[in-house]
């Protein structure tokens, strides 16, 4: 048995996103061919056990009726204890240039080669059927079966963590899960145990800006950044060591949902991510994300002004800028939700040779976690042969047997080192080949403490806040005043807002204002906990990067709702329709019922769905067309009606031609008689006479609203009854 060798000089050039996907075929069954017990009988009957007479007790005998039921029985597997909500895909990545200079690492050589990737998008809290758009960090772990074995970058939508010591880990979720007692809430850190447990613990209050931001209610996975969090090292074939943090940028830009939006799509759908990227995949509409890494030089990481060690902290982009070094695709959805996405095992220590990692302490912890949790999960240590997990790349050793063990392993020889096995040669090119650890220097005493380097809480959550939008700043006030309107307990309310006081006292006081409580007191705080004041000097004030604020580059798969009844003037908006899909949005006919409506001209228009089956929360815009008896009949609609008051309080682009401008009454907009314009009287709200003002105007001015996502600082949001 000879082990073949691998190293980036001799990884096959040609490595091909179908390779993982023809070594699952070996295991894809369709559901063809005869009825059969597992060991391979025919089943004459699928529907009557065997019986003492038709209308006598069942027999015990019945093999068919036992095997089947016993198999039943069997069928679930205890779920992750976090991230146990998600959905996944297939795709490929590639990477732009060589990375030599940083990484030996083979797959991020060939700018040819596209590496299969399976890629899992989570929840945190919620159990496995939870609803996809609660209040949550996402998951973001990506696997990529490369020729020098699988690598796995397990990370998160928020570029830091709650915590800085692994040790902490359990805690953390024991706090934010359901309450033991009564097992509520679901999905939901909106309560006391995990108020309580943050607000001791001020190294989460950076994580909790975010997780309070419209990052933690994600428009779409499509539109999520990805981080690696931890520092990781790249290690180069000259075995020199660079400090990196990996991100993924989506192409779709990073957007939110309303906060109410989210609550509500929770009860209308509450697989409205899974079916999201389900459905974009399904049509062709490949999400896309760019892979960046930010480099820092090894002697370099002190100029930061923090420890990178610190999962609680990160580098801004515009300190140390993102190099954007390749893209990942997602074109595939699996076959089976149970066989892979449930299935798939990710641990941050599958590394290949040119990765390794850093000392964070949040890292190492979870080194241990992962191939652990399998083991009671997927039912034993041979996981890695389940066809999800195995690596594309021929992989040997001696661990033997086990349960479930599916490979026939030959010989007598299951030991090393041997001679009973001919032309046995275990050692890759005698250690200096394969993955070698970097050899960090490490001369310092065993202890059980934090560094103090470790010691600033709030620096960069302050860093974070002032980095936001008015309109987002107003957001992440509005979800810690829910969150806190939640807690039972007035002193966690306090102590809350009082470490809240440490990143700014204008945040602090908001967020108090309406909870009962007292003023915060940034002091009080820190005599409680009995934490070092100490920040460190940000390098920069603020950074753009950490806003969501920014446009799209288009309107690539947006979901534009036309609102129509019988009577609808087709000529008002066939042609802007056009536009719309031109652009890439999908146009969906909501009317009173399914089937067809007629318009003015007497033609027959299919119909996507109600008003019931498809709310205003599964849209990004609404168009309302002209057409007197169109209006009118969905004037007299409630939902109608409700569709643009939610979309008008969710911020988004609203577009009413003609008559259509009537349904937008109760909100007070009408048309001018004489505007040849598209008038826009509050941001996202464009009303246009479609008789005077070109289509290419109206199209051109509805497409940039889109693309704008969401109009957040629209008047009078509040005011709205949705
Ligand atoms: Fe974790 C799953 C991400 C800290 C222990 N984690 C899990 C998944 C993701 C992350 C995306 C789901 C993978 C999948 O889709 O199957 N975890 C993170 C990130 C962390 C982090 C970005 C911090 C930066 N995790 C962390 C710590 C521990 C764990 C500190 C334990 C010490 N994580 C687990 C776990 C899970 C897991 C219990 C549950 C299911 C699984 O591993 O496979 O082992």
């Amino acid at each position: 048995m000879s082990q073949p060798k691998r190293s980036p000089a001799n990884t096959p050039k040609t490595s091909s996103g179908t390779d993982k996907q023809k070594q699952l075929l070996a295991s894809t069954a369709d559901a063809t061919g005869n009825l059969t017990t597992n060991q391979g009988l025919q089943i004459p009957d699928n529907h009557n056990s065997l019986k003492a007479g038709v209308r006598g007790p069942t027999l015990l005998e019945d093999f068919i009726l036992r095997e089947k039921i016993t198999h039943f029985d069997h069928e679930r597997i205890p779920e992750r204890a976090v991230h146990a909500r998600g959905t996944a895909a297939h795709g490929y990545f590639k990477v732009y240039k060589p990375m030599g200079q940083y990484t030996s690492a083979g797959f991020l050589q060939d700018p040819e080669a596209e590496i299969p990737v399976f890629v899992r998008f989570s929840t945190v809290a919620g159990s496995r059927g939870s609803a996809d758009t609660v209040r949550d960090v996402r998951g973001f772990a990506v696997k990529f079966y490369t020729n020098e074995g699988n690598y796995d970058l397990v990370g998160n939508n928020i570029p830091v963590f709650f915590i800085q010591d692994a040790i902490k880990f359990p805690d953390l979720i024991h706090a934010v899960k359901p309450e033991p007692h009564n097992d509520m809430p679901q999905a939901a850190s909106a309560h006391d145990t995990f108020w309580d447990f943050v607000s001791l613990m001020p190294e989460s209050t950076h994580m909790l800006m975010w997780a309070m931001s419209d990052r933690a209610l994600p428009r779409s996975y499509r539109m999520m950044e990805g981080f690696g969090v931890h520092t990781f090292r790249f290690i180069n074939a000259r075995g020199e060591s660079h400090f990196v943090k990996f991100h993924w940028k989506p192409k779709l830009g990073v957007h939110g949902l309303a906060w109410d939006e989210a609550q509500k799509i929770a009860g209308k759908d509450a697989d409205f991510h899974r079916r999201d990227l389900w459905e974009a995949i399904d049509q062709g509409n490949f999400p896309e994300w760019e892979l960046g890494v930010q480099i820092i030089e090894e002697g370099k990481e002190d100029k930061l002004g923090f420890d990178i060690l610190d999962p609680t902290k990160l580098i801004p982009e515009s300190v140390v800028p993102v190099q954007l070094i390749g893209k990942m695709v997602l074109n595939r959805n699996p076959d089976n939700f149970f066989a892979e996405t449930e299935q798939v095992a990710f641990h941050p220590g599958h590394l290949v040779p040119g990765i390794d990692f850093s000392n964070d302490p949040l890292l190492q912890g979870r080194l241990f976690s992962y191939t652990d949790t399998q083991i009671s999960r997927l039912g034993g240590a041979n996981f890695h042969e389940l066809p999800i997990n195995k690596a594309v790349c021929p992989f040997h050793n001696f661990q033997r047997d086990g349960m479930h063990r599916q490979t026939v392993n030959k010989g007598r020889v299951s030991y090393e080192p041997n001679t009973l096995a001919t032309g046995a040669e275990y050692r890759v090119d005698g250690g200096t080949q394969g993955f070698q650890s970097y050899p960090e220097q490490l001369e310092s005493p065993k202890i059980r403490r934090r560094s103090p380097s470790f010691d600033d809480h709030f620096s960069h959550a302050t860093l974070f806040w002032n980095s936001q939008s008015p309109a987002e700043k107003d957001h992440i006030v509005a979800a810690f005043r829910f969150e806190l309107s939640k807690v039972e307990v007035a002193e966690i309310r306090q102590r809350m807002v009082d470490n809240l006081a440490h990143v700014d006292a204008k945040l602090a006081a908001r967020v108090a204002a309406p909870l009962g409580i007292n003023t915060p007191d940034a002091k009080a705080a820190a005599g409680r906990l009995g934490f070092r004041e100490y920040r460190i000097e940000n390098t920069v004030e603020e950074d753009r990067a950490l806003s969501m604020a920014h446009p799209s580059e288009g309107i690539k798969t947006r979901k534009v709702a036309i609102l129509v009844a019988d009577g609808v003037d087709l000529l008002t908006f066939k042609r802007l329709q056009q536009e719309l899909l031109d652009a890439g949005a999908a146009c969906k006919l909501i009317a009173p019922q399914l089937g067809t409506v007629k318009t003015s001209s007497g033609k027959q228009l299919a119909v996507d769905h109600t008003f019931t089956n498809a709310p205003s929360v599964m849209f990004d815009a609404v168009l309302v067309p002209g057409g007197e008896a169109s209006v009118a009949a969905l004037s007299q609609l409630g939902d109608a009606v409700h569709f643009i008051l939610e979309s008008y309080k969710h911020c988004k682009t609203i577009c009413a031609l003609n008559e259509g401008v009537q349904l937008l009454g109760t909100l007070g907009f009408a048309l001018e008689s004489n505007g040849n314009q598209v008038m826009e009287p509050t941001t996202g709200v464009l009303l246009a006479d479609a008789r005077k003002t070109a289509d290419g105007q109206i199209a051109q001015a509805f497409i940039a609203s889109i693309a704008a996502h969401r109009h957040w600082d629209r008047l009078n949001v509040d005011a709205v009854p949705a």
